[in-house]
């Protein structure tokens, strides 16, 4: 408390527990997604949270902590079948994990992400039998890491031009080609890579780490998901052993499936973002003391407070209806797209509002929320801008794409 301290409204504590139970979606959750979400938050609290700050700082990442994502809360791959490493738990469970590891900070809900609905999805979609038993049980125990390459220096939210290809020649299969942005690339022992074949079509195939011809390096100028990898793939004729090669995957929307995926936890994970950015600011509001007493006494912070918790509140109701349908098997990638770019821009305008709060102490690394707003610039980009989901939501509305200018 500073500047006179004079108690008045809510204790911090008490303030967050009262916004939690008015937001809450808990009676319409089952036991076991209530469960598997409290068990992720006691794993984000003991384990990610204190060390948050100084891994963003520092833009490392705790990869053995990670991976216990898998071998000790069973959440990679956990929507798929148990016969491959999954458990098979419904979507809303998957998506309060999300919720709650992005309560963390976005890294590790991207960790989960890319692991799940962009590496081992696509195995399990478009894989032979003897592809998804030889990579799926050690991915699901985090034993191997992941990783998607999709984008290129010349092709991100236009991927149907990507420029890699996986051609034939002389009897062998040649990946050549680069890919740009691709989390955890460098620490990855499996890349889940797309190019386009002697026909043009996009095929999928799996690349192991040392595999010669296939080099990683990470991106080094990142002010935002600082704790997370981020690198660049390059193909320099590598030979592809027909048997990585997915025999279901034919086309661009192939990689769009995943996509569908991963943007479905991000809708979930934003959420968490955005009540961790609220959280922090009501308990400010409560403790930081002007003009005698505390700022969150005055009205101006309170529309700031009332538009974050009213956003949230909606994100979360939006979030379930797609995880209900998703679990009904009727969702629409339109669905997803409406709820990826709506939480997202919820959660960066969340983390914007919650930053004024703070004043001068928003921007320094000493108090929780800056990192979050960086972080969200990254989300708000990838799995399809917002202008893409914008352009997709037209598109679905009026019959007209507005992609192409020409
Ligand atoms: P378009 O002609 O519309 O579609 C091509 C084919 O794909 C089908 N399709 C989909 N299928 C499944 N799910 C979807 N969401 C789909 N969207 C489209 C479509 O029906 C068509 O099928 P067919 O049979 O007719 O051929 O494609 P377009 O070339 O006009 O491009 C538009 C599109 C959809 C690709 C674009 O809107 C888009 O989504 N761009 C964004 C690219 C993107 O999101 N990249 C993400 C890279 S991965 C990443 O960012 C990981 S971050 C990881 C982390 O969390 O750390
Ligand atoms: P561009 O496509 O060049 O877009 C530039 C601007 O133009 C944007 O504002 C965009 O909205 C706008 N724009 C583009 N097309 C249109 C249009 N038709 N109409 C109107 N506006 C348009 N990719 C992977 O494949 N795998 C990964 O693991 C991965 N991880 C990532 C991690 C991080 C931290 C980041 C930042 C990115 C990651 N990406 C990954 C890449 C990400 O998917 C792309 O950055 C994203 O798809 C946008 O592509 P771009 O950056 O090339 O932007």
């Amino acid at each position: 408390m500073s500047n006179e301290k004079k108690r008045i409204g809510f204790e911090p504590d008490q303030a967050v527990a009262n916004a939690r139970a008015l937001w809450s979606i808990d009676d319409m959750l089952h036991e076991e997604e209530r469960m598997i979400r409290d068990t992720v938050a006691r794993f984000v609290e003991k384990n990610v949270l204190p060390d948050a700050a100084k891994h963003f700082k520092a833009a490392t990442f705790p990869l053995d902590v990670g991976r216990r994502l898998g071998s000790e809360l069973g959440l990679f791959g956990c929507t798929l079948p148990t016969k491959y490493g999954g458990s098979e738990i419904s979507n809303v469970a998957y998506g309060l994990a999300n919720q709650q590891l992005e309560y963390g900070g976005s890294g590790w809900r991207s960790l989960l992400s890319v692991q799940s609905g962009l590496v081992m999805f696509p195995i399990y979609t478009f894989g032979s039998e003897e592809q998804r038993m030889r990579w799926l049980p050690k991915l699901a125990k985090g034993e191997y890491i992941g990783c998607f390459g999709l984008t290129e220096p010349g092709s991100g939210s236009d991927p149907g031009s990507m420029r890699t290809t996986l051609k034939r020649k002389d009897g062998k299969l040649i990946l050549n080609g680069a890919k740009q942005w691709i989390t955890n690339g460098t620490v990855a022992d499996v890349a889940v890579v797309w190019a386009k074949d002697d026909e043009g079509k996009v095929r999928g195939c799996v690349i192991e780490k040392g595999t010669p011809g296939f080099t990683a390096r990470d991106e080094e100028h990142k002010f935002s998901l600082r704790a997370s990898v981020t690198s660049n793939l390059f193909f320099d004729d590598v030979v592809v052993p027909e048997e990585n090669v997915f025999p279901n995957a034919n086309s661009l929307g192939a990689p769009l499936k995943c996509l569908n995926q991963a943007r479905y936890g991000i809708m979930w994970g934003a959420t968490g973002s955005a009540m961790f950015s609220f959280e922090s600011a009501l308990r400010y509001s409560l403790e930081r003391c002007q003009f005698g007493s505390p700022i969150g006494g005055f009205q101006l912070q309170q529309q700031r407070l009332a538009y974050m918790f009213s956003e949230i509140s909606k994100g979360l109701l939006f979030a379930l209806r797609a995880g209900r349908l998703k679990d009904a098997g009727k969702i629409h990638h339109t669905h997803i797209s409406i709820g990826k770019r709506n939480n997202v821009f919820m959660a960066r305008e969340c983390a914007r509002m919650a930053r004024e709060m703070f004043g001068a102490n928003g921007v320094s690394g000493e108090y929780p929320v800056w990192r979050h707003m960086a972080d969200l610039e990254s989300v708000y980009t990838y799995e399809g801008t917002h202008d893409v989901h914008t352009l997709i939501i037209g598109e679905a509305l009026t019959g007209i794409s507005a992609f192409r200018t020409k």
